[in-house]
């Protein structure tokens, strides 16, 4: 072979490897999974490109002193594998983050994804080029990546989100993020540490470090109806019943209203005894998790009234921990119903407020004015901190979109196009936008899921839409105006017939200084988003135009 002819070669090769049938961005529980689906199974070529040096997503990344899943593990990983599921063992029934990195890492190795895996990658753009019906993808590190298909899986949860607080320059200490833990971990002992947040995080974080810090304040804008973990070891029998039963719980949890294994008592609040009710609180509250939450009188909700008498049986539960009245009072929730926010689970939390050593600071009273060379300035005053850790979220479901130029046709930004809120037609598409498919994207169930069992459910419809195309000589798909238009205006309709948006949390975007506050994920369950997505694949993908092959390419 002449050296021209290698030349030539090896810039063929080059482009090919920069080519793909399908391009997924994210390296989580549905990067991963849509890898093996498009490669595997289908036959495509594809790669994954992740910002992390290391896979797992949200378990690579939020490595925070008591980060672990508020799922059963049973339930918190892949159905799709027989084999995988019985060969996986998880030691709690709510595994810490270092174990479900531990199981991501297996299933990556067990089905070689690695290979297609590219880390240190973040993608920063994406462009539709309507010529040669492919997406042109850069990133940070200046590749250039095409593709025909654009699978974004980047996570519902994955832009932390550091708020704005003048100062943080001057700070002399450290300060973290909980989504940004170092790896090499943290030596808090014999520090002078601040939490800033009292969602799931803060409450899981607080709890860890009123043990391991010398004095901790926790500064709290909302307190929150945090519920009891209720986890404990799994033993061989444990996992003898779960093994056994695997395909039962799945086919519950894949078609009931959340992913989770709760379901609804089937009646309302009202029409039950005032015994029954504290009977059935009380057994949910004994047995931990989100029972109280998922699984309870059907119109909690929904009805005020309904909500009033479970939000005040919370309260009580509450107070009955806490010594000091004053901080009792400060950490019960009287702005928000029972429910309209994440419920934190806690194991231990309320108790730290008994401690010498833990300080409970309410900056919505006495909001934080800035942070100075030796800590945080309140209103009320300054504290003294060595450590400063921001347990202050996400910019949730949009804001990693938002952090990539993507431009459709007309080159039109999806950040200009969603400025008043997200439009897709069932969460999985945006018209305009064609062959971008998204994972637990706004507008489907997603965060108000277990996300696993969402994440399935959506890799194998795109799946599915991607065969349908290629066995029919189909070149693009996207949804059509109408049928987004119809989809956004029944996510808000089914938001709004419920308690949820009088609330101000991330499922509103009202974490976020100027987001706009329209409620994110689907409200309409798990179970009859499915149905809809099966039919509406069983209609010739109806409320989708997709372009014929032959037609375009002539
Ligand atoms: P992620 O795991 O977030 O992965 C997305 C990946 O995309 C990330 O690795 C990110 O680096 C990458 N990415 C994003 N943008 C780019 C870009 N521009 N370029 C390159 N790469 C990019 N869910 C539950 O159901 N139950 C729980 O108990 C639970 N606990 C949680 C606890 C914490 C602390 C957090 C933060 C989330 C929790 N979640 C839970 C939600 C969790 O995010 C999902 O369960 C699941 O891990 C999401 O997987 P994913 O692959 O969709 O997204
Ligand atoms: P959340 O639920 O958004 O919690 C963030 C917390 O930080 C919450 O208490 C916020 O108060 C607080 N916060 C945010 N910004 C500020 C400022 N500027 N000042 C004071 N306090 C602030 O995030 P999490 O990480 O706990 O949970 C998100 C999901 O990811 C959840 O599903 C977990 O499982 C993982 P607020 O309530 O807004 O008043």
């Amino acid at each position: 072979m002449s050296s021209t002819q290698q030349d030539q070669r090896q810039a063929g090769a080059k482009e090919r490897v920069n080519d793909f049938d399908a391009l997924i961005v994210g390296a989580g529980f549905s990067g991963l999974y849509a890898l093996h689906k498009l490669r595997d199974e289908m036959g495509l070529s594809a790669r994954v490109l992740e910002a992390g040096d290391g896979i797992g997503g949200t378990w690579y990344w939020n490595r925070y002193p008591g980060a672990r899943s508020d799922t059963s593990s049973w339930i918190y990983c892949y159905s799709f594998s027989e084999e995988l599921r019985q060969e996986w063992q998880w030691s709690e029934r709510y595994p810490q983050q270092n174990e479900v990195l531990s199981y991501l890492e297996y299933v990556a190795d067990k089905f070689d994804l690695n290979r297609d895996i590219q880390l240190r990658t973040r993608v920063t753009e994406a462009t539709f080029d309507e010529e040669t019906e492919r997406w042109e993808v850069r990133t940070e590190t200046g590749d250039v990546v095409t593709a025909r298909f654009l699978i974004a899986a980047l996570g519902a949860l994955s832009a932390s989100n550091v708020p704005d607080i003048p100062g943080i320059e001057n700070f002399a200490g450290d300060w973290y993020h909980t989504a940004e833990w170092p790896h090499e971990g943290v030596d808090f002992t014999g520090k002078r540490v601040g939490v800033i947040g009292t969602g799931a995080t803060g409450t899981q974080v607080a709890t860890e470090l009123a043990e391991q810090a010398d004095h901790l304040t926790v500064f709290q804008r909302t307190p929150n109806y945090a519920l009891p973990l209720g986890n404990h070891p799994l033993d061989t029998e444990d996992r003898r019943r779960y093994k056994e039963n695997y395909e039962e719980i799945w086919e519950w949890v894949r078609h009931n209203f959340s992913g989770h294994d709760y379901d609804l008592i089937g009646k309302n609040l009202q029409e039950a005894t005032p015994e029954e009710r504290e009977r059935a609180f009380q057994e949910r509250y004994d047995r931990g998790g989100f029972g109280l939450w998922l699984g309870n009188y059907d119109d909690l909700l929904e009805n005020r009234e309904a909500n009033d008498i479970v939000s005040e049986w919370v309260r009580e539960k509450i107070q009955e921990r806490i010594d000091d009245p004053v901080t009792a009072e400060k950490l019960t929730p009287r702005d928000h119903a029972f429910g309209t926010k994440r419920v934190p689970l806690e194991a231990g939390y309320y108790e730290i407020f008994n401690r010498d050593n833990v300080k409970l600071v309410d900056v919505k009273k006495a909001p934080i004015l800035e942070i100075t060379e030796t800590g945080l300035r309140t209103q009320d005053g300054d504290y003294e901190l060595d450590v400063l850790v921001f347990a202050t979220g996400f910019d949730a479901m949009t804001g990693p979109f938002e952090r990539i130029d993507i431009r459709g046709r007309g080159g039109e930004l999806l950040c200009d196009k969603w400025a008043e809120g997200p439009r897709t037609y069932l969460g999985l598409m945006s018209a305009g936008y064609p062959n971008l498919f998204t994972i637990t994207g706004p507008q489907s169930p997603s965060v108000l899921t277990n996300i696993p069992v969402a994440i399935e459910q959506h890799v194998d419809w795109v799946s599915g839409a991607i065969q349908y195309m290629l066995d029919n000589g189909l070149s693009v798909v996207e949804p059509t105006r109408d049928a987004e238009d119809e989809w956004v205006e029944h996510s808000q309709e089914v938001a709004y017939a419920t308690l949820f948006p009088q609330s101000a949390t991330w499922y509103m975007g009202a974490n976020i200084p100027g987001k706009p506050q329209v409620f994110l994920p689907y409200l309409g369950g798990l179970g009859p988003y499915r149905q809809k997505c099966d039919e509406v694949a069983a209609n010739d993908y109806e409320g989708f135009a997709f372009a014929n092959q032959k037609e375009t390419n002539a």
